[in-house]
């Protein structure tokens, strides 16, 4: 299942990508092969869950993975994190230039609401999924995460648990809540579901750098025991709490394989 929807969305994206006279060389290196692709597959295995058509939310995954790589993107950027490589490749700006760089992250996350425009739901839940979506990566959202990680000056517990609230919750929260949307099944525990599987995915990335520890990892902060401990009990909540909405199916396996 998790292939077959892998499948959809790069043949989504590749459809998406045939669209541009420009910028064309840059987005597909940075949409292609991509990474785990999981928070569209977030969205598409929910829907698979509840018996909703995968198709009616195909748009609106593939604009979530579009925002996800301008973020990569960006924060790879000489002037946020610096880093000359991603995915086992040459970062953006270093594989074209600093320019095209910026350039093709603005037109990801720009284009992403053309795409969620044309989706096949009703005009009520595209306004809706807009509404959120940019709510939860702007200044309330993604982007106020990225603020508060480079304004600290101390990395408490709180305060790191805050900056993965906002830059690592909220764009997870977009696949979920967005699911929800389209599925006519809103529930509060669909939140509760996307932060503690955002904070036990930040806290498995932090486990995973551990030995290139930089100030913003928790191990920084309360050390590996007890980042271990947290991460395991963020992802036994969230696991729990999928099985009891969803059962064991397409979701739980999929949060399992990645946690
Ligand atoms: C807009 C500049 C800017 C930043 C926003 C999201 C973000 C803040 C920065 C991206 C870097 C970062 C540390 C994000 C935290 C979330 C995270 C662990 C991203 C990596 O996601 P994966 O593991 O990546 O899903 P793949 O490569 O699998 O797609």
């Amino acid at each position: 299942m998790i292939e077959k929807l892998t499948n959809l969305i790069d043949n989504k994206l590749r459809e998406i990508l045939s669209n541009y006279q420009v910028l064309n060389e840059s987005l597909e290196y940075g949409l292609f092969p991509g990474g785990k692709r999981f928070r569209p597959l977030l969205l598409l295995t929910i829907l698979e869950d509840l018996q909703v058509d995968v198709n009616l939310g195909l748009e609106i995954a593939c604009a979530i993975e579009m925002i996800h790589t301008y973020s990569l993107i960006h924060d790879d950027l000489p002037a946020m994190d610096n880093d000359d490589m991603r995915r086992g490749k040459p970062s953006m700006h270093i594989a074209f230039s600093e320019n095209i760089a910026i350039l093709t992250g603005d037109a990801l996350l720009t284009e992403s609401f053309y795409w969620i425009t044309k989706s096949n739901i009703s005009d009520e839940k595209k306004v809706r999924i807009i509404n959120l979506i940019s709510k939860y990566v702007g200044a309330h959202g993604m982007i106020k995460g990225q603020v508060l990680d480079i304004n600290s000056k101390e990395y408490t517990l709180d305060k790191i648990l805050e900056i993965h609230q906002h830059k690592t919750v909220d764009l997870i929260a977009c696949s979920i809540l967005s699911a929800a949307i389209i599925s006519d099944d809103e529930d509060n525990i669909w939140y509760e579901i996307a932060s503690a599987l955002g904070k036990a995915f930040q806290i498995k990335d932090d486990l995973d750098d551990a030995d290139k520890l930089d100030e913003a990892n928790i191990i920084h902060a309360v050390g590996m025991q007890r980042a271990q401990d947290l991460f395991y009990e963020y992802r036994i909540k969230c696991l729990k709490m999928i099985s009891e909405k969803l059962g064991k199916g397409n979701t739980y396996n999929l949060v399992e394989m990645v946690l």
